[in-house]
Parts: structure tokens; sequence; C-alpha cells
């Protein structure tokens, strides 16, 4: 089935192997959704739609994305075959597998061969914040607006560390 993907598209896709990734890359779009960055989340899988994964990553810059953050757990090839089909910054979240807790996803992302980047993130929820946020970085370099919601995301983050260590 051929899937169709948004022309312009937002300046930042999620995609993830599989629906199972979600609840984790939740936390990558909950990011981007605070600082109001717009974005496409979908199932790509490297193993399974191998098609689509071409098609997706090939007409990815034409279509107007700017960063493409990729999630995938156990032999998650997702990130670094997406990278190797683009040059868009590509950035990789191993999401936490049943089996090895995701150390098997953490290898397989961050270990790319020099030449091919995938900026990888932490295992599981955290890591996928921080592709959001990361993501948005990214783009503030160019936007002032974002960046200044940045900054004010950031101090609200500060100002939420309690100094006490208990009430
Ligand atoms: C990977 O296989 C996906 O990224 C997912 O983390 C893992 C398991 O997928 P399901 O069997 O839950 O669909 O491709």
């Amino acid at each position: 089935m051929a899937t169709r993907f948004p022309d312009p598209s937002p300046p930042v896709a999620v995609i993830m192997g599989s629906r199972s990734d979600w609840p984790t890359m939740q936390h990558a779009t909950g990011a981007l959704d605070t600082l109001g960055v717009a974005f496409d989340a979908r199932v790509i899988s490297a193993h399974r739609t191998p098609d689509r994964m071409v098609d997706f990553t090939k007409s990815a810059k034409a279509r107007g994305v700017k960063i493409i953050i990729a999630g995938a757990g156990g032999a998650a090839h997702l990130p670094g075959m997406v990278a190797s089909l683009t040059e868009l910054p590509v950035l990789g979240v191993p999401v936490k597998s049943k089996a090895l807790n995701g150390l098997d996803s953490l290898l397989s992302i961050v270990q790319m061969p020099g030449g091919i980047p995938v900026g990888t993130l932490a295992i599981g929820e955290a890591g996928a914040t921080n592709a959001g946020l990361l993501a948005a970085s990214i783009l503030a370099l160019t936007d002032t607006a974002l960046a200044d919601r940045l900054t004010a995301y950031r101090a609200s983050l500060s100002d939420s560390i309690p100094d006490s260590v208990e009430d």
C-alpha cells in the first residue's frame, strides 16, 4: 500500500518502526508541541516497510522536512538506513526492547560507521523528549521566536527544580 506524505510537510518528521514505539515517541512530539514546533508522525519500518522508508526519506527534503527523528527498538536499523538516504539531520531514539531493555536498540543506532551520522539520544522516554528538544534547538538557530520559547522553557524547567532536599 503506497503511503502519501504531506507536501508541504512540517519541519520535523517523527518516524518509528512500529505502533508499539508510539508511547515512547509521544515524548518527542510532546516536547515539539510544548515548543510550538509542527511535526508529522508516522510508522515507517526499515524491515517491514522498506519501500515506505525509501519513499518517505528520498522525498523528505523536497517536501520541506528539515529534521527527522527516528525511533526504533531491537535491531533498530531505521535511523541509520534513513540517514543513508538523506543529508537531513537524523536524530535516533533507541526504544526500550522487551528482551534486552533497549541496549540492543542503543548499540544498533549509535554505532554508525564514519561518514553517515545519526545523532543518538538516550534509551526510552528521556531520549525521545530530548530528541524533540534538540530538533527545536536546531530549528531555533534560524527562528528567533522559537529561540525565545526555548529560553522560556529552560527557565521554567529550572524554576521547577526545588533546592531543598525535602518539603
Ligand atoms: C522494531 O521492532 C520497532 O521499532 C519496535 O521497537 C520493535 C518491535 O516491534 P513490534 O513487534 O512491537 O511491532 O522494528
